[in-house]
């Protein structure tokens, strides 16, 4: 039973918001929390403009964010050694009896005293908010509801930015226990960060739907909406014939206003946001989607209203669309980035970097050392922007769909320096998801902690979230796909090609082109060369497109160079990804294996009769 003595005390005056919800769950879930983490006072947010203006006025009250010149714009500094997703804190708990093969884990027993321990009374001094959330447009059969409970005012003010609202939702819930819970505390601050981040945990209860982050306060490991609780969705749709994915939503815009919509999924720090916010076409979402089987048909959603983008190259030329939002009036947090008297600036923005200023390693100069003597960059590589959707002009009008948009295709990506072509059709659903998506392998970016630039197994590029055993999360997507009547085509891009100077073969701007292709593709309306691992598009339709919508003359040469297809390096990826199934992967699908064997025939079969490294026009 809920001790409403003590809620009552510690809410004030949003006892009252707590109340009108109703919810034995909810209230058992902030009075245990109250106890144990023992704030001074306690808010509750209605999602009502009043409230959110409080969350936003307090996070600067406190110096979590700082005001900016430019009106609606803030900053925010995570601690020098916060600034990314901690993989290694980052585990399951694991109940008695339970194997998720191989994922990080830890026994639910010692993990929960290991994480309660770092939380009890760390909310000392402070004052507790508990916010509404719901993942997915409210309404739709996508919709989940959540409850945040946090003592950062950023993590809060960023989450009214990037979901949602779910106060109203929560009022009026089907099943009142189905919701997500989310703890998170900052713990012992220094200045306005984290102090003790050798103690930052993020655990995840799979059974009760609930995650504990403490010591740290990197979105990607604190707001619960976000990877958090996409971890929690891939364990629960795995069960329900529905996917939970890492990908963004975008409409493409083809020929006689036609949009045909794609679903794309690319590791951290690999161009998703980029694709998504492509010059001329629309934007859904960035980052995550939910994807379901309506009537025989794969429909999509964001499952957020917001971008918590990386701004690092962010400039007018390479992404205009991002830029423009970044330096007009409007609500954006920044954090991580430069702070001078004249604006903010990051690495790779127009301009000139100042010689001096205030960024995530306090006052900073160029030159500037830490304690490891590596060179401070002004602004942290994985430095990100906070912005909602429907603040940007390039909004898809179904944006906010209940029942989301039906996708014509979906898109793996990935950091490769020397083996996939530019852009590539799969055969059919089953070969795009073995070898396409649960194939990719890319090379490491400063989204996470740890080495950049190691060549890394990211099946799907939704590694780092999945909550059931690999192959399990392989099944569900050849399910998912075996049960629909229409399937998505699904292609692989790669905008990361180099040649032997180590030079990029392709212009920031080509993707372009490669989605253009793929709309086309989808609609039937491009032939293409069939290669021993799937579709490529002719030099001519390429050339046309590139004129039409770029006004760039196309080279064969450089087509030539960009699709060559690199046998030996394919038939290198093919065994290294075999191997990889072999050795991590015990209950992968044994489709996996035929897949890839027959693959390996195919790319040895060309390369018997054309040479190691082949021309499109050899197999046209
Ligand atoms: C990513 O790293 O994939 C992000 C940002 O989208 S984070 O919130 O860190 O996950
Ligand atoms: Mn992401």
């Amino acid at each position: 039973m809920t001790d409403t003595g003590i809620l009552r005390d510690k809410l004030g005056e949003s006892y009252a918001k707590l109340d009108a919800l109703d919810n034995e769950k909810l209230n058992d879930f902030v009075e245990l929390f109250i106890k144990h983490c023992e704030p001074d006072t306690v808010f509750v947010c209605d999602n009502s403009k009043k409230d959110i203006d409080y969350i936003r006025q307090t996070a600067l009250y406190l110096g979590e964010e700082q005001s900016l010149p430019m009106e609606g714009h803030t900053i925010h500094f995570d601690g020098y050694d916060d600034q990314a997703r901690d993989k290694a804190n980052t585990k399951y708990l694991l109940a008695p009896g339970k194997d998720l093969k191989g994922l990080n884990s830890v026994g639910k027993e010692e993990g929960l005293a290991e994480v309660m321990g770092f939380l009890k009374g760390s909310m000392k001094g402070k004052e507790m908010i508990v916010a509404f959330f719901t993942l997915g447009p409210a309404g739709g059969s996508f919709s989940q509801a959540c409850a945040q409970i946090t003592d950062s005012f950023y993590v809060a003010h960023s989450e009214t930015i990037l979901y949602r609202g779910g106060y109203e939702q929560f009022k009026n819930m089907a099943d009142k226990d189905d919701f997500f819970r989310f703890i998170h505390s900052a713990g012992e601050l220094e200045g306005a960060v984290s102090k003790n981040v050798d103690k930052r945990r993020v655990y995840m209860d799979l059974t009760d739907n609930i995650v504990y982050s403490t010591n740290t306060q990197y979105a990607g490991n604190t707001v619960g909406l976000k990877k958090l609780a996409l971890r929690l969705a891939i364990n629960k749709a795995c069960t329900q014939n529905w996917l939970a994915e890492h990908m963004f939503v975008m409409g493409s815009h083809g020929p006689a206003g036609r949009v045909t919509y794609f679903a794309g999924a690319f590791p951290s720090a690999c161009g998703k946001t980029s694709t998504s916010m492509m010059r001329g076409e629309s934007i859904i979402g960035d980052d995550i989607a939910y994807l379901r089987n309506i009537e025989g048909r794969c429909h999509a959603v964001n499952v957020e209203r917001g971008i918590f983008g990386i701004i690092r190259d962010v400039n007018s030329k390479d992404d205009p669309v991002i830029y423009e939002a970044l330096i007009n009036p409007g609500e954006v947090i920044f954090s991580n980035i430069l702070k001078t008297d004249s604006g903010v600036f990051w690495l790779g923005k127009d301009g000139e970097c100042p010689d001096s200023g205030v960024n995530h390693s306090g006052e900073w100069e160029k030159g500037k050392k830490d304690r490891r003597d590596n060179e401070i960059t002004c602004s942290h590589k994985n430095a990100r922007y906070t912005l909602a959707i429907p603040d940007l002009a390039n909004k898809d009008p179904h944006w906010d769909d209940p029942e989301g948009v039906t996708l014509g295709g979906i898109i793996y990506g990935g950091r490769d320096s020397d083996t996939t072509v530019p852009v590539e059709e799969s055969f059919d659903w089953t070969n795009g998801i073995i070898t396409k998506g649960a194939s990719i392998e890319s090379e490491t970016t400063a989204a996470t902690l740890g080495e950049e630039g190691v060549r890394k197994f990211n099946p799907m590029s939704n590694l780092d979230f999945v909550a059931v055993p690999i192959g399990s999360y392989i099944q569900a997507n050849l399910d998912f796909g075996e049960k629909l009547d229409e399937r998505p085509k699904i292609f692989s891009v790669n905008y990361f090609l180099k040649d032997e100077d180590g030079e990029y073969l392709n212009g920031k701007e080509d993707k372009r082109i490669w989605m253009k292709w793929m709309e086309l593709r989808v609609n039937g309306e491009a032939e293409a060369i069939k290669t021993p691992t799937g579709f490529i598009p002719h030099y001519e339709d390429l050339k046309r497109l590139f004129k039409e919508n770029m006004d760039i003359d196309y080279k064969l040469e450089d087509y030539n160079r960009q699709f060559t297809i690199r046998t030996l390096e394919l038939l290198a990826k093919t065994d290294r990804v075999e191997v990889i199934y072999m050795e991590r992967i015990p209950d992968a699908p044994k489709i996996v294996y035929e897949q890839l064997d027959a693959q390996r025939k195919r790319i040895e079969a060309a390369r018997e009769e054309y040479g190691d490294y082949i021309l499109p026009d050899d197999l046209a």
